[in-house]
């Protein structure tokens, strides 16, 4: 795995976007970034496993390298599913393409794309997926991405969101990221490089409260949603259509 020392030198300050240098080194970077990735990955399998129904599809919205794809596909014990992995980054995509190419992964039912997740239909879904994602996609689009999902989701089915959160609260709010750049530190990462991270992520990522994230499940027609894994501000929930 090579290792991320994108932001290690002093630079000017630019938007964060996923390039082929970000692609690179993006599974050290998400692994020393998101507190708890592994474990979530692995539940994100074990949900899939319980909920994929035969003769429907698994739509992974925004896979990168397509961590949740595979985590998924290897516990899945049938084949009789269509694993939907799509990216708007060419250069996660390719990527991905390639790492599906070797021997070990030639009979995951795992079709690539790169496409712009709000351009997409959805259709026949037992399991959606957005690890992280939805934080990426323009505030203003969010409620007719997870409605478009809630569509195309067969009853029972259901989206498995992760997410970077905010809290109501200031004093709490400040605290976890306070706790959460003590983590990145303790992860490897200099203050400089925490501090010029989380500059080009500003106008990028945009992190909404949990009762925000759940307003907008119910709005779209999920009867139910909850969150199944929380690390100071981040969190994963599990919606059921
Ligand atoms: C994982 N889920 O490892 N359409 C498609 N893809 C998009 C869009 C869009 N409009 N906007 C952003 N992306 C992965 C990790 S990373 C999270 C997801 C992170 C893609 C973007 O190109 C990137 O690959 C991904 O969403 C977000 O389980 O880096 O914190």
């Amino acid at each position: 795995m090579k290792t991320d020392n994108i932001f290690s030198t002093p630079q000017a300050r630019t938007d964060f976007v996923f390039d082929d240098k970000v692609a690179s080194v993006f599974s050290d970077m998400i692994n020393r970034s998101v507190p708890g990735y592994a474990t979530i990955l692995s539940m994100i399998g074990v949900l899939a496993a319980r909920f994929c129904a035969p003769g429907t599809r698994i739509y992974d919205l925004g896979c990168s390298l397509g961590g949740a794809s595979l985590a998924m596909a290897h516990q899945i014990a049938h084949k009789d599913y269509e694993l939907l992995a799509i990216d708007n980054s060419p250069a996660m995509t390719s990527r991905l393409e390639s790492l599906l190419a070797i021997p070990l992964s030639a009979d995951l039912p795992i079709t690539v794309s790169c496409a712009d997740i709000c351009d997409i239909e959805i259709n026949n879904a037992s399991v959606v997926v957005l690890n992280f994602t939805l934080q990426f996609i323009a505030p203003e689009k969010r409620d007719a991405l997870v409605k478009k999902i809630a569509d195309g989701l067969q009853p029972g089915g259901i989206l498995i969101l992760s997410e970077k959160i905010r809290f109501p609260a200031e004093p709490l709010n400040d605290l976890f990221i306070d706790l959460y750049h003590e983590f990145k530190q303790a992860q490897g990462y200099s203050a400089l490089e925490v501090a010029q991270k989380r500059a080009a992520l500003e106008n990028v990522l945009i992190p909404e409260t949990i009762d925000a994230h759940k307003q907008r499940l119910h709005n779209a027609g999920f009867s139910s949603c909850d969150v199944w894994f929380q690390c100071f501000n981040f969190c994963s929930m599990v919606a059921v259509r």
